[in-house]
Order: structure tokens, then sequence, then C-alpha cells
């Protein structure tokens, strides 16, 4: 599997905030937010699209909106709302091949998203 950058916040390669780590998944500040509130959470293991997703990963990615809920009602936006999403290939506007989930809050998301 072809690691991206992704993979050195993980090994902590290079810097990251990170604001959550369990076995499975990280999330950390995107460091271009969209919002108020912006987030990545990421498999550890290296998985580039969703097109990858195998069904031995189900537990995995299911886990990655079980963190994102968690740290909803940590931050509080939980009730408000907020946008979790995963971009896929260029026309989903992916740029980084490991999957993770975008978290976006702390005002109303726009529909459709473009
Ligand atoms: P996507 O376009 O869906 O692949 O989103 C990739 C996101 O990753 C984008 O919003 C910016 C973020 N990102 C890219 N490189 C870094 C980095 O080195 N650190 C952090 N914190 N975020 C990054």
């Amino acid at each position: 599997m072809s690691e991206t950058i992704f993979t050195k916040i993980i090994n902590r390669e290079i810097p990251a905030d990170i604001i959550y780590e369990d076995d499975l998944a990280l999330a950390f500040k995107d460091i271009n937010p969209q919002a108020p509130v912006h987030f990545l959470v990421i498999p550890k293991k290296v998985i580039p699209t969703i097109n990858a997703i195998e069904p031995e990963d189900r537990e995995i990615v299911g886990h990655l909106y079980t963190v994102a809920a968690k740290i909803a009602q940590e931050m509080e936006f939980a009730e408000d709302g907020y946008r979790a999403v995963m971009n896929c290939n260029e026309h989903g506007g992916q740029t980084v091949y490991h999957i993770h989930l975008h978290v976006l809050a702390g005002k109303p998301m726009g529909w459709p998203p473009y």
C-alpha cells in the first residue's frame, strides 16, 4: 500500500494538531479549514479510496463515524449538527489517497456542496 502524508502524521514524522487517537483511528485538525470546526478522522490502516474498502474493513470504516460522533459530543456541536463526508477520487475532490472523514461544524452547511 502506498503511503501518504497521513501515514507520516500517524507515525509522528510530521506535526499535526491531533485531537483523538485509539488503536484503529486518528483525528486531527485540517490544515486548510473550510468551517469554524474542520477535522479529519482517518483509519490507521492505509486504505487509498472508498473504492478500496474491503468487507473486512467494515469495523474500521464504521468506527470513523463513531469517533466523529464522540468528538462532536465532546466539542458540543453534536446537537447543532455537522457535515461528515468522505471524498473519492478526482470528481469527488480527493487529494490525499488515504481515506478520511471530513467533519465540518460551527455554521450551517450548504447543500448541494458546489
Ligand atoms: P481531500 O481533498 O478530501 O483529499 O482532503 C484532504 C484534506 O487534507 C484537505 O482538506 C487538506 C488536508 N491536509 C492535507 N495535507 C495535510 C497536512 O499535512 N496536515 C493536515 N493537518 N491536513 C492536511
